[in-house]
C-alpha cells in the first residue's frame, strides 16, 4: 500500500532499508540540471572531484545572470560551456529558456529522479518525476554517481475534486495550501497529488502546484502520470517517454487534505511573505504601479496565451508597466506562430528575455514603494531590488486583468477562453548543445571565476556571535541577488562582503574584525532558494556554527556540505539568553553527542544545544565538509 513517491524512491535505492519516516534513504539520480547562478560553483566542485565523465543524464542551463553587465556574466556563460562540454553535460544556452520549463517541455521522464541545484527542481514533479532541489555540491556527487542521502519524509496526501472556476488557476491551488500549511509546513514532507480534480489539470497547470512547493518547504511534490501526462508527453514528441504511474490502491499517508476546487476563489500572496495569503477581491483598493508575468511558476505556452486572451484588443493602463518574460524559447515561438505575441505587444506589454529575469532581481525593480503584481513564487523582503516595494504573488490571470484596470482586479469576472493544449508543441532543439567530450578542447575560465573555499575540519569553538536574526530567515536574507550582486556568484570572496547586507551592513566587517564566529536564528533558518553560496559566504567568513530554533532542508545540509555545524536549541527559550557579540565556548564536538553543552562566557551561563545530523553527516563534518569527504573516500 504505497504511495507514488515511496514507489519511486523504493525502485532507485541504491541499498535496501525499511521505508520508515526518519529513516535514511540513499537514492539513485537518473537526471541533474544546474543553473548558471549556482552551475559554476557545482562545476568547479565537480572538477576538483577528479572524474572523467558524469553518470547521470545532466544539463546545464544559463537562465539567471543573463543581464552581462561587465565581462562577468559572460565569463560564467564560457567556463559553464566549455566545462559542460568537457565532462558530458548538455548545455541550455541563454535565450532557449528557464531551467525548469525546459527540463518538462524535453527532458523530465515519470518514474525517474532528478536533482537539480536550484529549489524549484520539484517542478518536475507535475510529470511524475521525484525531483528534489539541493546545493551544488550534492549535485556534483550525483553527477560522479553518488545516491542522495536523506532523511526519509512523510507523505501527505492532497486530494482534489471538482473543477476550476474560468479565472481560478492552478496557482490559486498552491496558494490555498500555503494558506493551509505556511512556508514551514511543508519541511520533512513530500506532497502527493491525487483525486478526480488533478483529471482536470494540464501537466504545465500541475507543475505549476509542484513548484511552489518549494514555498512550503516540502522536500518534493508529485503528481501521478496519467493520461494528462500522455497527452503533454505526445504533444512534445515524447510520447515513448511515458508510462503509467500511480499510488497503490489505499495507499496509506502521514496525512491527508483535501480541496474541493469547485471552490476555490483567485488569491493572492501579499508582502512579504507567500503564505501571507488574501483573497484577491479584498485588495480591490490596491492600486499597482508595475505587472511581471513569467518565471518558472507560471510562464507555460498555456498560461500565456491566457494572459494574451485578456489583454486582446485592450490597452494597459497608463499607471501600470507590464513586462511579460517567456518560459522558453518553444512558448516565445509559439505566441509568435499563434499571433498570441501580437496581441502582447498591441496592449502595451513590454517583453524581456526567455529566462529568469526580475524574478531574481535582474531588472524591473519597482519604484519606490510601489506595488508590484508578479505571477512569481517568492514575494522575500527585498528580493525586487526595491526595500520598500510591496509584492504580491498572483496567477497570470489575475496579473493580466489587474493590468488593465490599474487596481487589484478578481478574473472570475472575465470573459475569456481559457487555453488548452495545443494540437502540437513547436519542436527546436538547437539551443541545447550535444557534448563531445573532447579533452583536447580547453575548459576556459575567465577572471570572474575563482576558487571554491575549503572546510576544515571540526574542531573546538571559541567565537563571538556575529549576527542574531528572527524566525522564517530566508537564503535571499543571507545572500541576496539581483544585477549587483549575481555576477559573483563564481567569485566566493568578492560576494562574501554582500553577506546579510540587507539586514545588518556591519556583518562582513563585523566577522573580518573578529575573524568570524557563530551566527543565532529562530525557526526556519534558511528557507527559500537553494543558493550555496549562503553557505560558502559564510564559511569563507569563517562562521563556525549556527546555532537555530530549526532549520529548513537544502540549508541545513549546505552547511554541513561546507563544514559549517547546524546546532538546535534545546529549549527554544534559551534564544533570547544569547546577544550579538556574546563570546560561546562549545567543545569536545568531535563526538558531535545529541546534548552538547554550550558556554556563554559572556553571560557567565550555560545552555544546551541538540543536532539532527546523520550518522554520514557527523562524519562529513568531522573531515571538514563534503568536499574533503569525497576526496578522501577517492584516496
Ligand atoms: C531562486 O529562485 O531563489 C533561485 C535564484 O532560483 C535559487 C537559486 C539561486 O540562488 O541561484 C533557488 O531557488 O534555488
Ligand atoms: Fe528563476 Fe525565479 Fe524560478 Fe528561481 S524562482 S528558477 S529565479 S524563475
Amino acid at each position: 500500500m504505497k504511495s507514488l513517491a515511496y514507489k519511486i524512491i523504493e525502485s532507485h535505492l541504491s541499498e535496501p532499508v525499511e521505508l520508515k519516516p526518519g529513516n535514511i534513504v540513499k537514492i539513485k539520480m537518473d537526471n541533474t540540471l544546474t543553473q548558471d547562478a549556482t552551475g559554476t560553483m557545482t562545476y568547479l566542485q565537480l572538477e576538483a572531484m577528479g572524474i572523467d565523465k558524469v553518470f547521470t543524464k545532466s544539463l546545464s542551463y544559463v537562465d539567471h545572470n543573463t543581464l552581462q553587465d561587465g565581462f562577468m556574466n559572460a565569463d560564467d556563460h564560457k567556463y559553464l560551456q566549455t566545462v559542460a562540454n568537457r565532462y558530458g553535460v548538455y548545455f541550455s544556452r541563454a535565450g532557449n529558456g528557464i531551467c525548469h520549463q525546459v527540463q518538462l517541455e524535453r527532458f523530465d521522464v515519470p518514474g525517474e529522479t532528478l536533482i537539480g541545484a536550484d529549489s524549484h527542481t520539484p517542478t518536475a514533479g507535475g510529470m511524475g518525476t521525484l525531483s528534489f532541489g539541493a546545493g551544488g555540491l550534492d549535485v556534483a556527487c550525483a553527477m560522479a554517481g553518488i545516491p542522495y542521502s536523506i532523511k526519509l519524509p512523510e507523505v501527505v496526501n492532497v486530494k482534489l475534486t471538482g473543477k476550476l472556476k474560468n479565472g481560478v488557476s492552478a496557482k490559486d491551488i498552491i496558494l490555498k495550501l500555503l494558506e493551509i500549511k505556511t512556508v514551514k509546513g511543508g519541511v520533512g514532507k513530500i506532497f502527493e497529488y491525487s483525486g478526480e480534480g488533478i483529471k482536470t489539470l494540464s501537466v504545465p497547470e500541475r507543475s505549476t502546484i509542484t513548484n511552489m512547493g518549494a514555498e512550503l518547504g516540502a522536500t518534493t511534490s508529485i503528481f501521478p502520470s496519467d493520461e494528462n501526462t500522455r497527452e503533454f508527453l505526445e504533444k512534445q514528441g515524447r510520447g515513448h517517454d511515458y508510462i503509467p504511474l500511480s499510488a497503490d490502491e489505499n495507499a496509506i499517508y502521514d496525512e491527508v487534505i483535501e480541496i474541493d476546487l469547485d471552490t476555490l476563489v483567485p488569491l493572492c500572496a501579499a508582502p512579504h511573505s507567500p503564505d501571507n495569503v488574501k483573497v484577491v477581491k479584498d485588495l480591490s483598493h490596491v492600486k499597482v504601479d508595475q505587472v511581471c508575468i513569467g518565471s518558472c511558476t507560471n510562464s507555460s505556452y498555456m498560461d500565456l496565451c491566457n494572459v494574451a486572451s485578456i489583454l486582446k484588443g485592450k490597452k494597459i493602463h497608463p499607471d501600470v508597466s507590464l513586462t511579460i518574460s517567456f518560459g522558453s524559447k518553444q512558448v516565445l515561438t509559439m505566441l509568435s506562430e499563434s499571433g498570441a505575441l501580437t496581441d502582447l505587444i498591441a496592449s502595451g506589454a513590454r517583453l524581456l528575455e526567455a529566462t529568469c529575469g526580475p524574478c531574481i532581481g535582474m531588472g524591473q525593480s519597482p519604484r519606490s514603494k510601489g506595488v508590484s503584481l508578479r505571477t512569481f513564487n517568492r514575494n522575500f523582503y527585498g528580493r525586487s531590488g526595491t526595500m520598500d516595494a510591496e509584492v504580491y504573488l498572483v496567477s497570470p490571470e489575475t496579473a493580466a486583468i489587474s493590468a488593465i484596470n490599474g487596481y487589484i482586479s478578481d478574473a472570475t469576472e472575465v470573459n475569456y477562453k481559457k487555453a488548452t493544449l495545443p494540437e502540437k508543441f513547436t519542436i527546436d532543439d538547437s539551443m541545447i548543445l550535444v557534448p563531445d567530450c573532447d579533452k583536447q578542447k580547453p575548459i576556459i575560465k575567465g577572471p570572474n571565476i575563482k576558487d571554491v573555499p575549503i572546510g576544515k575540519p571540526l574542531s573546538d569553538i571559541d567565537k563571538k556571535v556575529m549576527i542574531k536574526v528572527k524566525d522564517n530567515i530566508t537564503t535571499d536574507h543571507i545572500s541576496p541577488a539581483g544585477g549587483k550582486v549575481l555576477p559573483y556568484r563564481s567569485n566566493i570572496e568578492k560576494i562574501s562582503e554582500f553577506t546579510f547586507s540587507q539586514l545588518d551592513k556591519d556583518f562582513y566587517n563585523r566577522c573580518k574584525e573578529y575573524n568570524g564566529g557563530i551566527i543565532v536564528a529562530g525557526e526556519n533558518y534558511g528557507q527559500g532558494s537553494s543558493r550555496e553560496v549562503a553557505a560558502l559566504a559564510p564559511l569563507y567568513l569563517n562562521i563556525k556554527a549556527v546555532i537555530a530554533k530549526s532549520f529548513a532542508r537544502i540549508h541545513e545540509q549546505n552547511l554541513v556540505n561546507n563544514a559549517i555545524l547546524p546546532l538546535v536549541f534545546i529549549d527554544e527559550k534559551d534564544y533570547e539568553s544569547i546577544d550579538l557579540l556574546d563570546e560561546l565556548v562549545i567543545k569536545n564536538l568531535t563526538e558531535l553527542n545529541d546534548k552538547i553543552e554550550v558556554f556563554n562566557k559572556t553571560k557567565n551561563i550555560k545552555l544546551y544545544v541538540t543536532h539532527n545530523l546523520s550518522e554520514e553527516q557527523k562524519e562529513i563534518m568531522r573531515q571538514g565538509g563534503l568536499l574533503n569527504s569525497v576526496k578522501n573516500r577517492k584516496s
